[in-house]
């Protein structure tokens, strides 16, 4: 029989795309986490803010909890539907909805994917900087939703940083158009901030006008080896001494050997521990620069082999060995940490949390990888085969309680760019203090009095 309340939200918003196929559930219900069975009430694709306000005042009325949902290759369960909730897709909101060539911003409808933005920029001779893997699939809602980072946060920051202005649909069901693309703006709390990082538990976001920029200078790509953990810190400080760096990214061998049996190409005849992907622009005084730098790590013995980049094709095959690295772990259903301290404080931390994973893991896979110029590591821990999933997270959980404490201790983050969701849940009181929580509650206790939105995501009520 088919749920009254789906008749009802029919009622109160005629002419609403809805799926209820159970292929479109369990499709909708999940992101890249794959760890709750999706148990959504229903697919709603709103086509315009009005559509979106009426379901969440529909969702007031009928004290049904909504998830918003845009391409949902979130790492922390942000976007899973779990608990009969109403997804909220925002798929059919896809569009460019203007440039502003003396603004230079881009506004778009949240469901735009981050690859047809960055396009969009392109053909108007800018460019939208924030970047990662998985730009093809992940819309802009989403990464605003989680101030999505990436692989060019050190020179362009979060996104966060080029988010001009943005429209959020709150709990209540207001529109509230915050910030309107000014670049100065003094005039009390910058609520667009707050939305910034919410995962959809003050509202949904519906629409955002990005700054854009002045194209990237054509670049090179240089991967490095290294032979030790302690050499990786000291070899950021030399590069960037020296060029002013796109992005610097880390993995250990385990990284690459999922990576290369998932089809890449070796880089090297030998294999290293460690490896680390820079980036900066070309031109000969930059090369020599980094020459320079790579000879002077050499002959400290912080790096034992190197390869530069001499094509594009060439460079996409050296970002391919680490961007691939997490589509190569999926088939291990990593339990996946996203951590960060400050760069002073990675060196301290990396000697710590390797001793504390040796000791509480010795029989699972760990692999390393990450953001090391932002301080920012993914540990992926590996399924064992033929171990239940739930026995497997709650062993990762146990070891989650002392890397988190061991967080604390350095001042810093358990989710550095993938969010809190329900994964990282339990851990949030190891980066943010009682009363910093006791605010958020509150703020969202305003925005969302009936806790409608994304409901148990975060925190608990
Ligand atoms: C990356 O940096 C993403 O590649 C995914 O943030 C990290 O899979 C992960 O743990
Ligand atoms: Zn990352």
């Amino acid at each position: 029989m088919p749920d009254p309340r789906l008749e009802s939200l029919r009622q109160a918003v005629p002419g609403l795309s809805l799926k209820t196929d159970p292929a479109d559930l369990e499709h909708y219900g999940r992101d890249w986490t794959r760890r709750w069975t999706p148990a959504p009430l229903a697919i709603a694709l709103p086509g315009t803010v009005a559509e979106v306000q009426q379901i969440v005042r529909w969702a007031n009325a009928h004290r049904v909890g909504l998830v918003p949902s845009g391409g949902r290759t979130g790492l922390s369960g942000g976007a899973v539907a779990a608990n009969g909730e109403l997804v909220v897709s925002l798929d059919r909101m896809n569009k460019v909805l203007g440039f502003d060539a003396i603004d230079r911003t881009l506004t778009v409808q949240a469901g735009i994917a981050l690859q047809t933005v960055q396009d969009a920029a392109r053909a108007q001779g800018l460019q939208y900087p924030v970047d990662f893997a998985s730009r093809g699939s992940c819309s802009i809602g989403g990464n605003i939703a989680t101030n999505a980072g990436g692989i060019r946060v050190l020179r362009y920051g979060n996104t966060r940083e080029w988010i001009a202005g943005l429209k959020l649909v709150t709990g209540h069901g207001d529109v509230l158009d915050l910030n309107r693309g000014l670049v100065k703006n003094s005039s009390g709390y910058d609520l667009r901030h707050l939305a910034i990082a919410s995962e959809g538990t003050l509202g949904i976001v519906v629409e955002a006008t990005l700054r854009l920029t002045d194209p990237a200078p054509p670049s090179n790509v240089m991967l490095l080896a290294l032979p030790s953990f302690e050499a990786l810190m000291q070899v950021f400080d030399a590069f960037r001494l020296r060029l002013q760096l796109q992005a610097f990214e880390f993995f250990t061998d385990r990284a690459l050997g999922h990576v290369l049996a998932h089809g890449a190409q070796p880089p090297f005849a030998e294999t290293h521990p460690f490896y680390v992907v820079t980036e900066f622009a070309s031109g000969e005084a930059e090369e020599g620069e980094a020459l320079a730098a790579f000879e002077q790590c050499m002959e400290r013995g912080l790096v034992s082999d190197g390869v530069i980049s001499q094509s594009g094709a060439q460079a996409a095959q050296l970002w391919r060995l680490r961007e691939d690295i997490t589509e190569s772990l999926a088939r291990y259903t990593p339990y996946k940490n996203d951590v960060s301290v400050r760069i002073s404080a990675m060196p301290a931390f990396l000697a710590e949390t390797q001793a504390l994973l040796a000791d509480e893991y010795p029989d699972f896979q760990v692999v390393w990888f990450g953001h090391i110029g932002d301080g920012n590591l993914h540990i992926n821990v590996l399924k064992p085969e033929g171990l239940e999933q739930d026995e497997f997270v709650a062993r990762c959980g146990r070891v989650t309680e002392l890397l988190a404490a061991c967080l604390q201790a350095h001042g810093g983050s358990i989710s550095a760019e993938h969010g809190i969701g329900l994964v990282k849940k339990p851990y949030l009181s190891s980066t943010r203090s009682e009363a910093e929580i006791a605010a958020m509650r509150g703020i969202k206790s305003v925005l969302d009095p009936n806790g409608v939105m994304n409901p148990g995501k975060l925190f608990d009520p």
